[in-house]
């Protein structure tokens, strides 16, 4: 970035900071990844210049024949990837992505039906924080209190009772596999439209490392960024009969222009996810995030639900009388990026929480494997039990560092 460098310094030092921290730590955040490098220098292209409301082949602007064909390849490759007979690639965000369903096939005032924020679900599920709160009428389902995972009889039972018109399954934090086809069935029974946020698991779920929801539920909406590795962006899969009311949801009713440079990235990252090496990668996510989850367990530490199935664990803080705050910031002076998170029957507030979301995504992006997760899980572990101990966090933090470092983000 030589050229930003010469004209915008402070800009510039703004993002050296950041790629050293990135380079220097463990990003362990469940929701982030790295793209490729063929993904940011499509996102950094002249792909960013162009106005393209409307769709490919019907647009509102002159000029789109070369933006008509990357939107083409994006949706092209999104349906070969996930099989689907319909891709919309234009929603900016997962949240837009869910505003699009909702917006196309609920009315106010209708009944969204999905899981508790502090549960595992996610803001845009019908938060009363978000504008899904406020605008429908929301029935949440909660975890199993004793086994923390899906009560599929639970759910049937809700459903049964407070006739939803959408009923969404998938989630932000929750370590277990879903069973889609259970929701589509629950769903149907109770004439229900069936929602599958993938956002978290949708590179496992194109990898068949965790069955997918596609063909399976009537829509399913995903941020690209995650397990896809993709640049920061959503999109909705769906069958055709649905095709029409979704992309007009997307535009003109929830989106003006689309943004370019990031489709055209969206189909950089949809290429290589239907590489034989982007399912190795997913197994690899699942394989790491059970070896970190046995080393937190062999420390005695709690696991919600026991352990994980997916790329996230979730650590309960409550036996160590400290708050996900105390330990996000903790282990954040020792150069290991994680969040604080809410687990199931939270008392604390989402500022502070009892939990901790951990994720391997990014760092199996770096090429890490079962034995640095042993590592990781260890100074995790080391940390939170002794949280008050700057002189281990200081050895941590240079431990992390120099494990950090053989670990390039972009390899030469
Ligand atoms: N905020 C994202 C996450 O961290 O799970 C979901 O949108």
């Amino acid at each position: 970035m030589s050229y930003l460098a010469s004209t915008d310094r402070e800009i510039f030092d703004i993002i050296d900071k950041e790629r050293q921290r990135q380079v220097n730590g463990l990003e362990l955040i469940a929701s982030e990844n790295l793209v490729s490098r063929a993904v940011l220098e499509a996102m950094g292209s002249i792909m960013t210049n162009k106005y393209a409301e409307g769709y490919p082949g019907k647009r509102y602007y002159g000029g789109c024949e070369f933006h008509d064909m990357a939107e083409n390849l994006a949706r092209d490759r999104l349906k070969k990837l996930f099989g689907a007979e319909h891709a919309n690639v234009q929603p900016h965000s997962g949240t837009q992505a869910n505003m699009a369903v909702y917006f196309a096939f609920m009315k106010l005032g209708e009944t969204l039906m999905s899981m508790k924020l502090t549960q595992g679900g996610h803001l845009s599920h019908g938060s009363p924080v978000s504008f899904t709160g406020q605008f429908y009428r929301v029935a949440q389902y909660s975890l199993d209190p004793e086994t923390e995972v899906l009560d599929y009889g639970a759910v049937e039972e809700m459903a049964r009772k407070e006739k939803p018109k959408i009923i969404v399954c998938g989630a932000s934090a929750y370590p277990r596999t879903i069973d889609f086809k259970a929701f589509q069935e629950i769903a149907e029974g109770v004439g229900a439209y069936c929602m599958a946020d993938i956002a978290h698991i949708a590179g496992l779920c194109a990898t068949g490392v965790h069955p997918t929801s596609v063909g399976v539920t009537t829509f399913t909406t995903t941020t690209t960024h995650k397990t896809l590795r993709g640049p920061r962006g959503g999109a909705i899969m769906c069958g055709a009969e649905h095709a029409q009311a979704i992309d007009k949801a997307v535009f003109p009713g929830m989106q003006g222009g689309p943004l370019m440079h990031t489709i055209t990235a969206k189909a950089v990252c949809f290429q290589e996810a239907l590489r034989p090496s982007f399912t190795d990668y997913n197994r690899q996510i699942v394989k790491n995030a059970r070896a970190l989850a046995e080393t937190l367990l062999d420390n005695n530490l709690r696991l919600v639900s026991g352990g994980t199935d997916n790329h996230l664990i979730l650590l309960d803080l409550t036996a160590q009388g400290i708050t996900g705050l105390e330990a996000e910031t903790a282990l954040g002076k020792a150069c290991i990026t994680v969040n604080k998170n809410t687990i199931p029957n939270e008392t604390k507030s989402p500022f502070i929480t009892s939990g901790l979301r951990i994720g391997t995504p990014a760092v199996t992006s770096r090429g890490m494997k079962e034995a640095e997760m042993r590592r990781i899980g260890t100074w995790i572990a080391a940390i939170v039990k002794d949280i008050g101990n700057e002189a281990l966090i200081k050895k941590t933090g240079k431990e992390v560092q120099e494990m950090a470092s053989t670990y390039p983000l972009y390899p030469e």
